[in-house]
């Protein structure tokens, strides 16, 4: 035991009239949506890095946290995995996600990474086996270290695909070991900062290849969870090729790996892509890639990634709307790549940020479930569309222009406009958030 969350108990259920900050009022972990407890829904997951491996620095100043756990020793790199048990406990979330670096010490060459690696992947694993916490996905840390400044995968130097291949396979091991159920790409340096010296077409053929190495490992070693790309446009490159959902679609037509390869999808990263979260959200499932959703806010000024926690129920209802519509999490989940704000320093702060999203989450799930079991939506959308369900609909979808206009001339089809009832829809919204 640490006692760096001492006096903090578990979390319980309370009910929307609780006045109690160390409850929640939304979140009943057993409470049964369209035939789903919440848990089963929401499926939350802790970000190691931002929770615990984040110091709160900012481009104007570093380290504002002083955590314990804090250094390159493998004996606090243990302590941290403590804390970060202990808060998985008080929370009773039953997901964590972790890079490589968050876990271990930072070695001085490949070998000694994997050696740390493992050595904290055994620590952590014992944790487990007493945990009720899973590993929702693990993923390489392949942007912080200098020797990825220039990419990992599309980097101009081969030895950085080597290492960051390398390095990769350990990840995925370790997720494999720690029964992870996703394992995440985000391609956190794999873009470009200017044209000049970039040879697009050459990096574009490196990811696909880096990508194509990592699902015939997923099969060699019998990994049965996800392979998830979590699409990002800009920041840290100034183009990043993993624009949007959209843009990597194309990529992985482009290398055969569409049926192979689902999205992780970041409400953040949407919005910095000049979309809604739900547009995405949307998009992906009808691409049929939609994996595992990274549940974390932009400030809407200042319009960079800024990873806070959510907190506004009518947002994250219309993205749940999406996520049920798509069938709900398979493999995937609701992560929250979140931190705190950099004045929020104490241990309680990591709390009660949790807390209140998952809340928020849980809100907007039960609105999001209402709004789809009443049905009045689909009702709307479905009356849009009617018309392509009629014969005459149906046969424009195999006729072809000479047969189109012969029916238009002949019939003197003469379409006339009718109301999208955009405003309509918006107040019914209103009625369930
Ligand atoms: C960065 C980001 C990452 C990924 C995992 O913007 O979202 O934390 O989620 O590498
Ligand atoms: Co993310």
């Amino acid at each position: 035991m640490t006692d760096f969350f001492k006096n903090i108990g578990k979390i319980k259920y309370e009910g929307p009239n609780s006045e109690n900050d160390y409850a929640f009022r939304h979140y009943n972990p057993s409470e049964i949506v369209m035939g789903k407890t919440l848990e089963e829904h929401l499926r939350f997951a802790v970000a190691y890095w931002h929770s615990f491996a984040w110091e709160g620095g900012d481009p104007f100043g570093g380290k504002t946290f002083d955590r314990p756990w804090f250094g390159s020793k493998m004996d606090l790199s243990k302590l941290k995995a403590d804390a970060a048990f202990e808060m998985f406990e008080i929370l009773g979330v039953p997901f964590f996600c972790f890079h490589d670096a968050d876990v271990r010490p930072e070695g001085d060459s490949f070998a000694e990474n994997s050696r740390n690696l493992e050595e904290i992947v055994d620590y952590i694993e014992g944790k487990m086996e007493t945990s009720k916490t899973k590993l929702l996905w693990g993923t390489a840390n392949l942007f912080s270290h200098r020797r990825f400044m220039a990419g990992a995968a599309t980097n101009p130097d081969p030895d950085v695909f080597a290492f960051s291949a390398a390095t990769i396979k350990t990840c995925m091991d370790a997720t494999h070991k720690l029964g992870g159920q996703n394992y995440v790409l985000w391609g956190g340096r794999e873009g470009y900062e200017t044209l000049l010296n970039t040879d697009m077409g050459r990096e574009r053929q490196q990811a696909g290849r880096m990508l194509q190495m990592v699902v015939d490992y997923k099969y060699k070693i019998g990994f049965t969870g996800s392979i998830l790309i979590e699409p990002k446009p800009q920041e840290p490159m100034k183009h990043q090729y993993d624009y949007d959902v959209a843009t990597v679609y194309g990529f992985l037509k482009d290398f055969g790996l569409e049926n192979e390869v689902q999205v992780n999808i970041e409400q953040g990263h949407a919005i910095l892509a000049g979309h809604s979260f739900e547009h995405e959200l949307a998009l992906a499932r009808e691409l049929n890639i939609f994996g595992s959703i990274d549940m974390n806010r932009n400030d809407y000024q200042s319009g960079w990634d800024t990873d806070q926690f959510p907190n506004n129920v009518p947002e994250v209802a219309l993205a749940y709307y999406e996520v049920l519509r798509a069938g709900g999490f398979k493999t995937g989940g609701t992560n929250f790549d979140a931190k705190l704000r950099r004045q929020s320093l104490a241990a309680e702060d990591l709390i009660l940020s949790h807390v209140g999203a998952m809340d928020v989450c849980a809100a907007g799930l039960k609105s999001a479930a209402k709004m789809l079991q009443d049905g009045k939506l689909e009702e709307e959308r479905e009356a849009r569309y009617a018309g392509w369900e009629t014969n005459k609909g149906r046969a424009f979808m195999s006729d072809d222009l000479t047969a189109i206009t012969e029916k238009v001339l002949n019939e003197n089809i003469n379409p006339q406009p009718r109301s999208g009832r955009q405003e309509r829809l918006e107040n019914l919204v209103n009625r369930y958030v």
